[in-house]
C-alpha cells in the first residue's frame, strides 16, 4: 500500500506536512496510524508490511525514501538510523523489521496498534 498522493490543489493549500510525524498518517479501523519509511527494493520492508497486514493494519502511510531524498534525511533525523524500513505506530518509533517482529513475538504489537 503506498502513500496517498495529494492532488495539486491540495498540495497548494497544505504547505508543510501536518501531524506529529510530519505527515498525513491517519487512524484506520480504530488502529493507530502506521508510517513506514521504505525503498522499492527492500525485502525487510515487504516482510514488515506483511506482518502488519496480518495484524489487521489496513493502511500504511509509506514514505519512499528512494524517491524522496529529503525524506531519507528526515527519517535519519527522527530515528538515528539509515536502514529501511523504519516503522512508526502512532508516535512510537518501533524500529526496523526485526524490531517489529520481536515486538510481535513478545505480544506487544497488537496492543500498540490498538492503543491499549
Ligand atoms: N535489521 C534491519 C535490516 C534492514 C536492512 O538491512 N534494510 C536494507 C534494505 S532491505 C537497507 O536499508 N540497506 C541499506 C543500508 O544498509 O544502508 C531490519 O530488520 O529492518
Amino acid at each position: 500500500m503506498t502513500r496517498r498522493q495529494p492532488g495539486l490543489a491540495a498540495m497548494a493549500t497544505m504547505g508543510a506536512r501536518s501531524g506529529s510525524l510530519g505527515g498525513p498518517a491517519e487512524a484506520v479501523n480504530g488502529m493507530k496510524p502506521v508510517r513506514m519509511y521504505t525503498t522499492q527494493v527492500c525485502p525487510f520492508c515487504i516482510r514488515a508490511k506483511a506482518l502488519l497486514r496480518q495484524r489487521g493494519v489496513a493502511q500504511i502511510d509509506e514514505v519512499r525514501v528512494d524517491l524522496e531524498p529529503e525524506q531519507r534525511a528526515r527519517m535519519m533525523e527522527l530515528t538515528g538510523r539509515r536502514t529501511v524500513p523504519q516503522i512508526f505506530i502512532g508516535d512510537t518509533h518501533v524500529g526496523g523489521c526485526d524490531d517489529l517482529m520481536a515486538l510481535d513475538q513478545r505480544g506487544g504489537l497488537t496492543p500498540l496498534l490498538n492503543g491499549s
